[in-house]
């Protein structure tokens, strides 16, 4: 972990920083290690201090790599408790400016911090950690590809069970319990089931409705293996398919197909979203399409890079962004395709293996 730590490091001096304050979780796992629920990370020029609750006394002393550890007793925040050490324990030792994160600190965590710091010695960033962790090493592609096969397992089981009368949140138990049984550490987000006219909501969390014949019915689903997340999406029509509905299906497969042609290393994310968008927009589908065409998925199941009609990042080898175009009729239901894609060197690999045609069941 430690050329983790390092690479942050390295980006201190762009950032006007001495030392950077890790706050979300998933950042302080990948930089040394942890994946309890409760933990700070403080890294300075030269070490590294991680504090938790005693609760994981233990899980931190296996876990933790490459940084001092600090055990506070229950019954304060944390942030007292690291104000606390800061204060107290000669140990710890940094001085200068401290970057923070800007969109995970709390108000109240902030307020301590102020009180105790100089406001000037506090640097708000954003995403230093997860742009750091965009381009992912062996190990973490072994992992994704683990969850991508866990879930595309859990769709074609849940496949099966899908018929008119069975509810919506049904499926999403069969879901959650199959992806479980299949290994996953649990889901990586609500499953959306969202079936009939209820398909035109983006995300439908599955609901008590029933499903009925020849509807569609969209399947959003995903799953963390070892800490890494899958992502996809597929929706099918229960019974036979018509006119309307296959048309839909055909323009939003044809938007997937050519992205993911798109996504190439070098190319700017906007540019990939702009393929899908223009593919629907000529089909006089533009108002439909109403969100990004995709984002990273890693260590968050929502990461970086985003891709969608502002992002300036150029896609890199190593990354895993989702394809997901989309087209939404109020009254008459959606279509979303999304599969997880990894970008390699000579261009990528889809890693999802679940059919992408349209299928009536
Ligand atoms: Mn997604």
């Amino acid at each position: 972990m430690e050329h983790r730590i390092n690479a942050l490091r390295r980006r201190f001096r762009s950032l006007g920083v001495a030392n950077f304050l890790v706050t979300r979780l998933s950042n302080i796992r990948w930089l040394c290690g942890y994946t309890g629920s409760n933990g700070l990370l403080m890294v300075t020029g030269k070490n590294a201090y991680f504090i938790t609750d005693g609760r994981y006394t233990s899980q931190a002393r296996e876990q933790v790599k490459d940084a001092e550890i600090f055990i506070y007793s229950n019954g304060v925040s944390i942030a007292d408790a690291f104000v606390r050490e800061l204060k107290n324990n000669k140990e710890i030792r940094f001085r200068g400016r401290i970057g923070i994160e800007a969109q995970i600190m709390i108000v109240e965590f902030y307020q301590q911090l102020k009180t105790y710091f100089p406001h000037s010695d506090l640097v708000e960033t954003e995403l230093v950690v997860e742009e750091l962790a965009m381009q992912k090493e062996p190990d973490e592609l072994k992992a994704i590809r683990r969850a991508v096969e866990i879930t595309d397992r859990t769709f074609e089981t849940v496949l099966q069970m899908i018929k008119p009368g069975i509810s919506e949140r049904e499926i999403s138990a069969e879901i959650t319990y199959h992806h479980k049984k299949y290994g996953a550490d649990k889901d990586s987000f609500e499953s959306i089931v969202a079936s009939g006219p209820r398909s035109a909501l983006p995300h439908g969390i599955a609901s008590d409705r029933k499903i009925g014949k020849n509807e569609l019915i969209t399947l959003d689903m995903g799953c963390y293996y070892n800490g890494y997340a899958s992502d996809m999406t597929r929706t099918v029509v229960v019974g036979k398919a018509d006119a309307k509905q296959r048309k839909i299906y055909k323009i939003v497969r044809e938007a997937q197909v050519r992205a993911v042609e798109a996504a190439q290393p070098g190319v700017k994310c906007s540019d990939v979203d702009a393929v899908a968008r223009k593919i629907i927009k000529k089909a006089g589908y533009g108002d439909n399409f109403t969100h990004g065409l995709g984002h990273g998925v890693g260590m968050e199941v929502h990461g970086r890079p985003v891709l969608n009609s502002k992002s300036k990042t150029r896609l890199k080898p190593g990354m895993v962004v989702t394809v997901e175009p989309g087209i939404y009729i109020e009254g008459f239901g959606g279509v979303r395709i999304e599969d997880d894609i990894l970008i390699t060197e000579e261009g990528n690999e889809v890693l999802n293996r679940s059919p992408r045609e349209l299928l009536e069941i």
